[in-house]
């Protein structure tokens, strides 16, 4: 698929989605939204393709925000007809299968928001996070205030959105935020390796495993574990179920159906 913002290419069983443009730190505008919601709808249709990676093309910015130069000009009723970024939920929602955001650089505003949205985060160690709105006369507005304040708690969260500084990899990585930091020129090929790794797991179970644990962030304990046992009984009547357990006891690699 040819795109003007951001390239998407199939290596493997794994989508990897560069933001493409490093002139403007991969601000991302409605152009990249658009784009980005078709690049992932391509890739959860494609049942060749089990897990994506979204990192940021060049050498100092994953994406550096919500494209300011385009919303200097817009007025409080333009943002509200348009039901402006309302877009990045609605791709993250429609999103079944797992991603993980390769953060090489600045991840900041819209930037971090959308690294926050990722399943996990893999960060450089020269990654840089915030959620600097608050300099701009506003606020988060792509999930920021809620991903940020349920992945780092409330005083973390509270000082960087309103001291509007940044952190470094290992801060977000003791506050909970980042999984993994790597050297720099790691970066993509522990980002490729997890992905292979999921990718190669049975993609039901893959799907039914990020869905339970993103329903810990929406449900109470109990509706949560009740929620979690019925998928896993779900996941026992499939054939990946029987493969798995069957590879184990015969102790060779599992062949997976996907069903
Ligand atoms: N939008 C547009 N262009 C940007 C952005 C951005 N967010 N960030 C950087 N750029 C552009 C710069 O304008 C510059 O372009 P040019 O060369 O044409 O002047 C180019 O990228 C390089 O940037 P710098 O020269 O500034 O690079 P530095 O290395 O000096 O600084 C920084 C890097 C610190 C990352 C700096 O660029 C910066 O502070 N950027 C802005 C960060 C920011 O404020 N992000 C939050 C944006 S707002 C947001 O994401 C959500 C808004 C929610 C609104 C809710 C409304 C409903």
């Amino acid at each position: 698929m040819a795109f003007e913002t951001i390239t998407s290419e199939t290596k493997g069983a794994v989508t990897l989605i560069t933001l493409n443009r490093p002139d403007a730190l991969n601000a991302l505008n409605t152009t990249v939204l658009n784009e980005l919601q078709q690049a992932f709808a391509a890739f959860e249709a494609d049942d060749s393709q089990h897990c994506a990676v979204v990192t940021g093309s060049g050498e100092k910015a994953f994406a550096a925000g919500a494209d300011i130069k385009e919303m200097v000009d817009k007025q409080a009723a333009d943002f509200f007809l348009e039901d402006f970024f309302s877009g990045w939920n609605e791709m993250t929602a429609k999103t079944r299968k797992p991603w993980i955001a390769a953060v090489n650089g600045f991840a900041l505003g819209g930037g971090c928001e959308l690294a926050m949205m990722a399943d996990f985060i893999i960060a450089s160690e020269n990654a840089k996070f915030g959620q600097p709105e608050i300099k701009l006369g506003v606020a988060p507005g792509m999930g920021g205030s809620q991903r940020l304040t349920r992945a780092v708690g409330k005083s973390k969260a509270m000082d960087l959105c309103l001291t509007g500084r940044m952190m470094d990899a290992a801060e977000a990585e003791r506050a909970g935020l980042v999984a993994r930091i790597v050297p720099h020129d790691q970066l993509m090929d522990e980002a490729m390796s997890a992905a292979e790794a999921i990718a190669s797991m049975p993609p039901m179970a893959a799907m039914v495993n990020k869905e339970l644990v993103d329903a810990a962030f929406e449900t109470t304990l109990a509706q949560g574990l009740t929620h979690e046992r019925r998928l896993f009984q779900i996941l026992t009547a499939t054939q990946d179920k029987s493969e798995g357990m069957s590879a184990f006891v015969e102790k060779r690699a599992a062949n997976w159906k996907g069903r």
